[in-house]
């Protein structure tokens, strides 16, 4: 059967992967009157000790520490746990998770990911350890948990610490066990692309308090007093409007969250009859994010590549992302790895060439998701 195509205008604005959740401005003004009165900016203010605390309940953890980016955070966890030589981790991730190692001068052991959550795969976990390994650092991509069970078998097997990235994950729970309570430390990056943010800033969590003393000092230039400078520390401290910024959205993430959960049933729904179209459903026992829609193209069954696909969607304003193409360990700086091999790294290799993640924010309207879902129906007839 030949099927009219019927004209889809593209959108007159662009549509983008995602768009920062904003606090009430007002409040934001009385915020900003709050800290111009108190004429503390920066280092450790009033703010900062309030969303401290308050981050603290709502991520449900015992000890906090807050940085004015996720991957110095992320950096200084290394740091704090004294990590040196080889630390595996995921090739399919963002580019500052290998990168806060190199900066340690520790080398990244890209190992293989799981196909469906796309995280480290446990599996493959054990092969890549040598003597020089310290630490395992997997990522909770797009919000989806590891398994985080079996690697933590394996790290406490082999006497290895457990640095989870969840940069991605504000808000997840696993069997009712928040996400920041895992492995040995968990970074969570508050970046205005974040569903939860504080414009630029991010968080390390932890159960073992000794780690608090070690964090401040290292975030703040080594200072335990006036005159005293017990390490060569670096500036990486979150100041008093990150901090405000943190409290107000606080106020309106659960919303954004229960927005997304809706917007992705429509994606779901539309998506699901479209043959070379895959995507994952939510996983049991866990409560999720909905920070990002990830699908993967299937060329042979769906008709078009995952390029083609994000080139067509271009043609009409959309802009989705290939999220995380290319692996990291096909970056310039680690390609030469011998863990970047594809041969290490099938499945890596294999869904980064086929992911595209959707725009997903909670201010995306209905109508928009269908537009796109239609656009993308025409493009399989
Ligand atoms: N680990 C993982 C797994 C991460 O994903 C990240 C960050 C980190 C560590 C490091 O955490 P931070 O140090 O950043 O706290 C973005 C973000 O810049 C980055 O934070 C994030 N991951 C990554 C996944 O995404 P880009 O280069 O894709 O962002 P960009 O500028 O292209 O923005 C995407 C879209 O968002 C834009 O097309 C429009 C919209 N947007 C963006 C910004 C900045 C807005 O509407 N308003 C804005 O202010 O990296």
């Amino acid at each position: 059967m030949i099927m009219n195509k019927i004209k889809i205008i593209p959108f007159e604005k662009p549509i983008y992967i995602t768009r920062p959740l904003l606090p009430d401005k007002e409040e934001v003004y009385r915020k900003i009157d709050e800290i111009w009165n108190s004429k503390w900016l920066t280092n450790l203010g009033y703010q900062h000790q309030e969303f401290e605390i308050a981050l603290k309940e709502c991520l449900g953890v015992p000890n906090i520490s807050l940085f004015c980016n996720g991957t110095l955070a992320l950096q200084l966890a290394c740091q704090a746990l004294r990590l040196s030589g080889e630390v595996i981790t995921t090739p399919f991730t963002f580019a500052a998770t290998p990168h806060v190692l190199y900066w340690n001068r520790i080398t990244p052991v890209f190992s293989d990911i799981d196909p469906y959550t796309f995280n480290l795969d446990p599996d493959r976990i054990e092969g890549m350890i040598t003597p020089n390994t310290t630490a395992i650092l997997p990522v909770h991509v797009f919000g989806y948990p590891c398994n985080i069970d079996r690697i933590q078998e394996i790290a406490d097997r082999y006497g290895l610490r457990v640095i989870y990235d969840a940069a991605h994950s504000f808000g997840v729970e696993v069997n009712g066990e928040k996400i920041g309570n895992f492995g040995d430390i968990a970074m969570f990056s508050f970046h205005a692309t974040k569903i939860y943010h504080t414009i630029e800033g991010g968080a390390l969590t932890f159960r073992n308090s000794t780690l608090i003393e070690r964090l401040s000092f290292a975030k703040n230039f080594g200072f335990k007093d006036e005159e005293n400078i017990v390490v060569p520390g670096i500036n990486a401290k979150m100041n008093e409007l990150q901090a405000a910024i943190g409290l107000l959205m606080l106020k309106v993430v659960n919303k954004e969250i229960e927005k997304r959960k809706m917007l992705t049933s429509i994606y779901r729904k539309r998506l699901k009859s479209i043959k070379g179209i895959e995507f994952r459903d939510d996983m049991p026992k866990v409560k999720h994010n909905y920070y990002n829609f990830v699908v993967t193209i299937n060329e042979e069954k769906f008709g078009m590549s995952r390029d083609d696909l994000y080139k067509r969607l271009k043609g009409y304003n959309i802009y989705t992302r290939k999220y995380f193409y290319p692996l990291c360990s096909q970056f310039q700086c680690y390609r030469h790895y011998p863990s970047s091999s594809p041969k290490n790294l099938p499945v890596a290799e294999k869904i980064s060439k086929k992911v595209l993640s959707f725009p997903l924010y909670g201010d995306l309207q209905i109508e928009d998701i269908h537009k796109i879902c239609n656009i993308v129906q025409e493009a399989t007839i």
